[in-house]
């Protein structure tokens, strides 16, 4: 009887069942629950280490774990590439990969790729106590580490620590080491989203007991639907949850606090709860020494805030300080203490706080901005506009970026409305890097 030979799908010479890459891409296949844990082993994803063997081995120097058939590729001289960077998902029987357990949040330091293929993680519980900062399905993506392509649903983080997102607790910035430059944590078209839009109880991010809000750099609260603290990039991505930072600082139906970063072509549906600095999408932007900029965006949630002195509650951000909101609009209501804006609650007098080509719909009773201190007149550019049937000549808005629908229908992002595959309408993409970042068609950088 003949043998039928195992398939060899990327021709590197390890069979399917023995190689930890079958498709040879450098981005290591993970199949169910198990896979997903084990991930934790090794944050680099230069290959794929158990539990077993990080106890007995836990130095990734002397043990990677298994990188049989890492990558495939053969280079000028016909020797193979034995190279993974990251992860893949490939559920087992479908598209998704249901938690059964309570999830540990991965690693202090994620610097590898993880790319979800457009599958879904469902059921992320994560259960925090007043010692955890850093809660989400990762603790913290590090400098260079990616993630891209995924869904999570049904999302549920509970904590009572600083620094809490769906995602991530933090994307951390770029950096120079040994004179190479590593860009910034990445995140592009992950979404949070309900197993079922129409509930009226979104599950979500929910901190049940009080910060210990100290303020100075580097410790701010940071609660978000997608991330808590992003010094990073956030594109194409958007939330559907419910954010309750019950004491928080820096609350936002996004990203908590938006520090020296970038979100672009991004929205956020939920709620969202806070005590300081809350808003739709961002609680607090924050330019820092390079900037931040949230463009292309735009929020729907109620923001509102409890009993703080000043509260700075916003329907897209909370506070905006040295840094940019354009091309943006929100149209929840808004509720607080004081400096309670449809587009944002406090705008800086420090230079180059800037919000332009921004709107709430004319139905909207609060004030655009809640209190304007930049008297900067070129600088600040919103006003109440109805919001269905907004056209590109009226907004000035990219087309590339924003489908303007028709008369009873609000503006969207068409990231989400077309073939993500399709390079040509993956909508705006950003060239540049520190406070020099703009947005282009896709494609269309000008220089590297
Ligand atoms: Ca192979
Ligand atoms: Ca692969
Ligand atoms: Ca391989």
């Amino acid at each position: 009887m003949d043998v039928i030979p195992e398939e060899d799908r990327d021709k590197d010479g390890i069979i399917d069942s023995m190689d930890v890459d079958d498709d040879g891409d450098g981005l290591i296949e993970i199949r169910n629950q198990e896979m997903l844990n084990d991930i934790r082993y090794n944050p680099l994803g230069t290959g794929y280490k158990t539990k077993a063997q990080f106890d007995s081995e836990p130095d990734l120097n002397e043990d990677p774990g298994d990188q049989s058939g890492c990558g495939g590729d053969v280079d000028d001289e016909g020797n193979k590439i034995i190279i993974c960077t990251g992860y893949e998902l490939v559920p087992d029987g479908g598209d998704t990969i249901t938690l059964t357990r309570n999830w540990t949040p991965i690693a202090d330091d994620f610097l590898a790729t993880f790319d979800g293929n457009g599958n879904t993680i469902a059921n992320l519980t994560i259960i925090g106590s007043s010692e955890d900062s850093h809660l989400g399905f990762f603790r913290i993506i590090g400098r260079g580490g990616v993630v891209q392509n995924l869904r999570i649903s049904e999302a549920i983080i509970t904590g009572t620590g600083k620094r809490v997102g769906s995602l991530a607790g933090e994307i951390r910035p770029a950096g120079r080491a040994n004179d190479i430059l590593t860009p910034a944590g990445y995140v592009d078209r992950v979404w949070i989203l309900n197993a079922d839009s129409s509930s009226t109880s979104l599950t979500g991010i929910r901190v049940t007991s009080s910060v210990d809000y100290t303020s100075g750099s580097g410790d701010i609260g940071g609660f978000g639907g997608l991330i808590g603290l992003s010094f990073g990039r956030v594109t194409n991505s958007y939330t559907n949850v419910q954010v309750v930072g019950s004491a928080g600082e820096e609350v936002g139906g996004l990203v908590g606090s938006n520090f020296s970063a970038i979100i672009l072509n991004s929205y956020a549906r939920g709620d969202v709860i806070g005590n300081d600095n809350v808003g739709g999408l961002v609680g607090s932007n924050l330019g820092g020494d390079n900037g931040s900029t949230i463009m292309n965006s735009y929020a729907t949630g109620d923001v509102s805030a409890n009993t703080e002195a000043q509260s700075n509650v916003g329907g897209l951000v909370g506070q905006n300080y040295g840094a940019i909101i354009a091309n943006s609009y929100a149209t929840g209501t808004v509720s607080g203490n004081t400096n309670i804006g449809g587009i944002l609650g406090l705008n800086h007098a420090y230079e180059d706080s800037i919000v332009t080509d921004s709107y709430i719909d004319t139905s909207n009773t609060a004030n655009v901005i809640g209190e304007n201190r930049n008297t900067k007149t070129a600088d600040v550019d919103v006003s109440k506009e109805v919001l269905k049937g907004l056209t590109q000549s009226g907004t000035g808005w990219p087309n590339h970026s924003w489908d303007f629908g028709d008369a009873t229908q609000f503006p969207t992002l068409r990231s989400y409305t077309k073939n993500a595959d399709d390079e040509q309408e993956k909508g705006e993409i950003l060239c540049g890097q520190g406070s020099d970042w703009v947005s282009s068609p896709a494609g269309q950088c000008s220089s590297p």
